[in-house]
């Protein structure tokens, strides 16, 4: 499925992240960003030990905040680390910090001069958010910055699972409440 904005579109795909064929894979990682299990774990095993050892001089990241990295041996040439909210019950100011992900996640790529880009379902996972609701949140702020900003021309959601296929489907193809 895919959808197209004034200056790029976003494709959903499912699959394994790790083979994406784009410019800047995005890892949903944790804050001190050595590594995890989920897709974090599957990209540094993918990706091998040059990742990691340009992530130990990061300093960690933020929740809601961005940092790139080579892709190591993976085709993509960056993997931008992303450290989504823990999910608790919706009023801790997760939704913004999500989107603060996705954003500063294509700022940074933009800045790369990345063109083409692939998002897993952040916080989708370990960090227990919704995915109708993290579906919702990820489309809008992705087919926001694709509306109104020129330079990434390709948006992938590579979703592991159907459930949260289904749910991205969804809130790609209506206009979402995100709440
Ligand atoms: N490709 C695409 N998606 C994947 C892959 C893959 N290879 N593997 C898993 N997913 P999670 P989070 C999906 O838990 O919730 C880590 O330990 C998965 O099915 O990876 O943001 C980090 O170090 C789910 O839909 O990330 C952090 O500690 C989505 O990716 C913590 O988990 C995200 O699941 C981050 O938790």
């Amino acid at each position: 499925m895919e959808r197209r904005f004034a200056h790029g579109r976003i494709v959903l795909a499912k699959g394994d992240i790790t083979l994406a064929r784009v410019d800047a894979v995005v890892n949903a990682a944790n804050s001190s960003l050595l590594g995890g299990g989920g897709v974090d774990g599957a990209i540094h095993q993918a990706g091998g030990p040059g990742i990691l050892e340009a992530c130990r001089v990061l300093g960690g990241c933020e929740t809601g905040d961005a940092k790139i990295t080579t892709g190591g041996d993976l085709y993509a040439r960056y993997v931008i680390h992303t450290v989504g909210p823990v999910f608790k019950d919706g009023t801790q100011g997760e939704a913004e910090l999500l989107a603060s992900c996705y954003r500063r996640s294509m700022a940074v790529a933009r800045e790369h001069g990345v063109v083409s880009m692939a998002f897993p379902a952040i916080s989708c996972g370990v960090f227990g958010y919704p995915a109708d609701l993290a579906g919702c949140i990820a489309v809008n702020t992705v087919g926001d910055i694709l509306e109104a900003e020129v330079g990434i021309e390709q948006v992938q959601f590579v979703l592991f699972n159907d459930t949260v296929y289904g749910a991205f489907e969804e809130a790609l193809s209506g206009a979402g409440d995100c709440t």
